[in-house]
């Protein structure tokens, strides 16, 4: 495991369970988060056609992570993951004006669920590199962040392969899901 994430994993584990969904649209950069956390082994399972599960278990701490978009038929099968989550990581590539909204349809009905309603929310503006990224600030007035209402957010520009910003999202995270106790 990293170095640099063992502190805030640390800080998460306790006697109960912690879980944590990863969501956003395809090649939002989930997967190569995902590995560059270094938790252990990511297992992917298929539970049905067209929807795979990425899941990784660190202790009590439980990560799954899909993609979000497509079908309603799919949609039904996600209800299974939702069920107590603490934190739900979305990420966005801020690269892809064209899919900004779809980003923010799908985020907008994952928080209208049930089992999210005490989630904390972590938004993840990745692909900040990418010369015609929009920056954090766009990403959330795109998101419509600032018209939440209940819910703990904050949003962090990341570089997923590089690993740039994605200890200060975490760190968030963990200090937000540890202060709800
Ligand atoms: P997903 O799991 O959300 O579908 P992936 O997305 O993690 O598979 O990433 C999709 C593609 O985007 C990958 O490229 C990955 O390397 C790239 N990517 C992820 N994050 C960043 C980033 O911050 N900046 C840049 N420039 N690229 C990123 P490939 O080519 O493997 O499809
Ligand atoms: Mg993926």
């Amino acid at each position: 495991m990293g170095m640099l994430f063992s502190k805030i994993w640390t800080r998460m584990i306790g006697s109960k369970e912690m879980r944590i969904l990863m969501l956003g649209l395809d090649a939002a950069g989930k997967t190569t988060i995902l590995y560059r956390l270094k938790l252990a082994e990511v297992v992917t399972t298929i539970p049905t056609v067209g929807f795979n599960v990425e899941t990784v278990e660190y202790k009590n701490i439980k990560f799954n992570v899909w993609d979000v978009g497509g079908q309603d038929k799919i949609r039904r099968l996600w209800r299974h993951y939702f069920h107590g989550t603490d934190g739900l990581i979305y990420v966005v590539d801020s690269s892809d004006r064209d899919r900004i909204q779809d980003a923010k349809e799908e985020l907008d009905k994952m928080l209208q669920e049930q089992e999210m309603e005490n989630a904390v929310l972590l938004v993840l503006a990745n692909k900040q590199d990418l010369p015609n990224a929009m920056t954090a600030a766009e990403v959330m007035e795109k998101l419509e962040l600032q018209k939440l209402r209940h819910r703990k957010w904050f949003i962090q520009s990341t570089v997923a392969p590089t690993g740039n910003g994605l200890y200060e999202g975490l760190d968030w995270l963990s200090r937000s899901l540890c202060s709800r106790e």
